[in-house]
């Protein structure tokens, strides 16, 4: 007998669910939450048309008010935002797709205006970033931040387990804990930005430790099986440098496997940009630490993706940008059909123009 190597098309066990095709639409942040940080019907539109995808993951949502860093992004910490979703997953799981909500505390990538009473956003130490997030709609340097208490840790890790029974509550199929692009968890693993001098701080193992309570914390809430993790071991994003980044992520990923979340997700070079933006970095290095579902991010093409397949590099691909403008990107792919182009002006805000107006093949633009 010939051995068939893996196929998009294929479907895949992932925990207890089956997932229909190797295909992941990756978290997409859109800024059209409703008052509230509340996800709208419109939302539960957009995501129920992309509903043949093999799993949604959820634009990024703040697991408390501080972890807020952009305007009218959603939330999963008020009951307010945990109905909103249950109408997004309802609406998904009826149009016979599958859906993870990410899990998102911005850190130092934040504004005071949106912070609770003005105050300063909070971090591992108290270094600006030198970038902008979006608010009061305009792009607007980041704040100054404070540096978390050692004793207001056991609240942060409380905060992403809550966030993870909120998650279930409303409805998702499992939860992706945001440690990527520069946020709250990427900035304590990473020397450019962790200059503590506690436990959670210095060596890799340290500052590994706040993410590797979270992992545990979500895990022992939920389960592992509804448990994945974004990681960005060589991007820039959000000016977050690191001494050593193949070290650490050897060390991350090692440990990671022995808590048995069910999937790692990697944005493979700069977010959203460059694949090759450090040549050297061996994601290999990473994948042979791991036994659990491997998926990958960033750039990919139906090509690209068959590539990785084949080759055994990944179990799942995750896309981003051809998802907003290809609600029906499974289709398209399946029959190598031209895609749509997106609108970059309607990515961020607004209404349904850019976000649940975009064609299917065969229907009239
Ligand atoms: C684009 C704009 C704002 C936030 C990320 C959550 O980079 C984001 C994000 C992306 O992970």
């Amino acid at each position: 007998m010939t051995e068939r190597t893996a196929s998009l098309f294929d479907p895949y066990r992932l925990g207890d669910l089956t997932l229909p095709n190797r295909i992941v639409m990756a978290p997409l942040t859109r800024n059209r939450a409703a008052p509230g940080n509340v996800a709208s019907a419109l939302t539960a539109e957009y995501y129920a048309q992309r509903a043949s995808a093999g799993l949604l993951i959820s634009e990024a949502s703040q697991i408390m008010p501080e972890g807020q860093g952009y305007q009218d992004t959603p939330g999963i910490h008020s009951p307010e935002q945990i109905a909103g979703w249950k109408a997004v997953t309802d609406a998904v799981h009826a149009a016979g797709g599958r859906i993870f909500l990410q899990a998102w505390h911005v850190g130092r990538i934040s504004h005071t205006s949106l912070q609770p009473g003005g105050k300063a956003p909070v971090a591992p130490s108290a270094i600006r970033a030198n970038t902008k997030t979006f608010v009061n709609n305009s792009f607007t340097d980041v704040s100054e931040p404070r540096a978390l208490e050692l004793s207001e840790l056991p609240g942060i890790v409380a905060a992403y387990r809550q966030a993870a029974a909120n998650t279930i509550a409303a409805g998702f199929d499992g939860i992706e804990v945001h440690a990527a692009n520069g946020y709250l968890l990427d900035q304590f693993l990473r020397d450019g930005a962790n200059k503590r001098t506690d436990a959670y701080g210095g060596s890799i193992e340290n500052r590994a430790r706040l993410l590797l309570e979270v992992m545990a914390a979500v895990i022992d809430e939920v389960g592992a099986k509804r448990v994945g993790l974004r990681i960005s071991p060589v991007t820039p994003a959000n000016d977050l440098t690191d001494s050593n980044p193949q070290a650490l992520f050897n060390y991350v990923v090692e440990k990671l496997d022995a808590l048995k979340p069910v999937y790692i997700h990697v944005i493979e070079g700069a977010t959203g940009g460059p694949r090759d933006v450090a040549p050297d970095f061996d994601f290999d290095a990473l994948r042979r630490r791991f036994s659990g579902t491997w998926m990958t991010n960033n750039g990919y093409d139906r090509a690209l993706a068959d590539q990785v397949l084949a080759a055994g590099k990944a179990d799942l691909v995750a896309f981003g940008r051809p998802f907003i403008a290809n609600p029906d990107l499974v289709e398209r792919l399946r029959r190598n059909a031209p895609l749509n182009e997106l609108d970059r002006d309607t990515l961020y805000g607004g209404g349904a123009k850019g976000y649940t107006d975009y064609p299917k093949l065969g229907t009239a633009a």
